[in-house]
């Protein structure tokens, strides 16, 4: 299986995160697509790629214009301010408040996130315009006639949605590439996101649409973050009924349950007949994960590719989270193998 990377996700480099009231290091370090790169290479995965460059109108596709230009610019205005730190917000509208884009870069970063996971740095840009590079040529390789390849994302993007960032995430990569596919001709395509946590953004970008089909296991949003989304009764609305279809599962779920979650997951997928898959691979689920709270083994990634594989339909793989650095290389492509072995 093809992997495509780049170096550019260095560019960005978050210090601190704000987790448990206080600010400890980030989570989400560079250092964790690294070691999947490391496994990838020491596994014999198979050739490891450069990303095409795809152009700021392919991410128009799915997110909002002015939001793209505040993600451009929003470095520069904060850095005019005589910060030279990470950009943070602090404030969002909630019930009852205004939506209305604010002038000052303050502000404008509240406006486009909800949460105070995705701090900007100087080099955020650069970074999740070549992580969305990753995920289109990954899909460009698929769209060509490859069974299966893997976009090495990083940032992530799946708490990204059409105007806002967060939880680590700029640009919905998996939702860039699926938009890419059905713009290249597929009728029909399927995301299904196996990320620990909901992805709020993939499913509030294709809410009201039957052509993208969005599939997701995570842990309950009455237990875990992002807390607003993710709940059983989300099925989609308008022309979407129907085609969006959600797994919350407690806190200590083990692949017993979620394995089962998956293969209901994928007769779902299968239903639905998409001409591709695009996988949101999140490998928090992991058992020693030090934000998340399932319990999956590294074997079970293993079984888990072997499951998707089942579904036997031309597949992106696209990575989202796992933050158990010494493992999420391991975790990450046993995966693929798995996915591999099963072909
Ligand atoms: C892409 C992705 O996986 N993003 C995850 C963002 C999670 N941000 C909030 C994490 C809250 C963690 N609370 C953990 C308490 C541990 N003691
Ligand atoms: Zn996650």
């Amino acid at each position: 299986m093809i992997t495509v990377y780049s170096d550019d996700h260095r560019l960005h480099a978050a210090k601190n995160e704000l987790i448990d009231g206080t600010l400890k290091p980030a989570v989400e370090t560079p250092e964790r697509a690294d070691i999947i790169l490391a496994r990838v290479r020491e596994t014999g995965l198979g050739e490891v790629l450069a990303p095409e460059d795809f152009g700021i109108e392919t991410l128009g596709r799915v997110h909002d214009s002015r939001y793209l230009l505040f993600l451009e610019t929003a470095w520069g205005l904060w850095r005019e301010t005589g910060r030279d730190y990470d950009a943070l917000p602090l404030a969002w509208p909630v019930r009852g408040m205004r939506a209305i884009e604010p002038e000052e870069i303050d502000g404008k970063l509240s406006y486009f996130s909800f949460d105070a996971g995705a701090p900007i740095t100087s080099g955020t840009w650069p970074a999740v315009r070549a992580s969305a590079n990753v995920a289109l040529t990954a899909s460009r390789i698929v769209g060509d006639g490859e069974r299966v390849a893997f976009g090495l994302c990083r940032p992530p993007g799946h708490h990204a949605a059409s105007d806002y960032c967060g939880g680590y995430c700029f640009l919905n990569n998996a939702a860039i590439a699926a938009q890419w596919l059905r713009d290249q001709g597929a009728e029909r395509v399927s995301i299904l996101d196996i990320d620990y946590h909901h992805g709020n953004g993939t499913q509030s970008i294709f809410y009201d649409r039957a052509d993208v089909q969005f599939v997701s296991l995570h842990a309950d949003p009455k237990q875990e973050y992002p807390f607003f989304l993710g709940y059983s009764d989300e099925i989609g609305q308008g022309a979407g009924e129907g085609f969006n279809v959600n797994y919350p599962m407690e806190w200590g779920t083990g692949f017993d349950v979620w394995g089962q979650a998956l293969k209901d997951a994928c007769q779902e997928v299968a239903s639905f007949a998409p001409d591709a898959v695009v996988v949101s691979l999140g490998v928090d689920t992991f058992e020693k994960d030090p934000i998340s709270q399932f319990r999956l083994k590294s074997p079970d990634f293993t079984e888990t590719g072997r499951i998707i594989a089942g579904l036997d339909l031309p597949t992106v793989f696209l990575m989202e989270g796992g933050y158990a650095v010494s493992e999420v290389g391991v975790n990450a492509v046993n995966v693929l193998t798995g996915f591999e072995a099963a072909l």
